[in-house]
């Protein structure tokens, strides 16, 4: 899910702005990692190289993970402001699904022998 047109929250001044986000990856990592080396700060290595990767991102990936019926579903829903994915009482997702803005509506089935579907988003049933 990409947002570039929503401000963002400076993690350097607490200032919102509307760069991208790659953008202020960039910025942070231009101050950060001269400092790491100069001063061999390596407790931040991992930081560092996160920020180096989210720069040369332009979309990013969020996972969710947690036991089933915890109610991931229900949060993506909530979060999308509709409901795209089913919930129910006994175990519902059984597969990774993979959630992202496209211009057309759809699913896009991929089966572990290789073979791929793509239907309407109402015939979408990950069990
Ligand atoms: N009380 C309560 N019930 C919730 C909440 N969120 C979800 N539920 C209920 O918990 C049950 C499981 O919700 P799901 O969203 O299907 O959970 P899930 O983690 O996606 O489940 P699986 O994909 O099958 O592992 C449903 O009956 C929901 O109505 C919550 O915040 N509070
Ligand atoms: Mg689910």
């Amino acid at each position: 899910m990409q947002s570039k047109s929503r401000p963002h929250h400076s993690p350097i001044n607490g200032q919102i702005d509307s760069r991208s986000r790659p953008g202020i990856a960039r910025e942070v990592l231009g101050t950060i990692a001269p400092l790491c080396s100069r001063y061999q700060i390596t407790a931040l290595d991992e930081f560092v190289e996160s920020c180096r990767s989210f720069a040369e991102e332009e979309v990013l990936n969020i996972a969710i993970l947690g036991r089933f019926k915890t109610g991931k579903s229900s949060f993506l829903n909530q979060f999308l402001g509709r409901s795209v994915l089913p919930v129910g009482v006994i175990p519902v997702t059984a597969v990774v699904i993979e959630i992202q803005y496209g211009p057309q509506e759809r699913a896009d089935i991929r089966f572990l022998n290789g073979r791929t579907e793509v239907i309407p988003l109402d015939r979408f049933d990950p069990c």
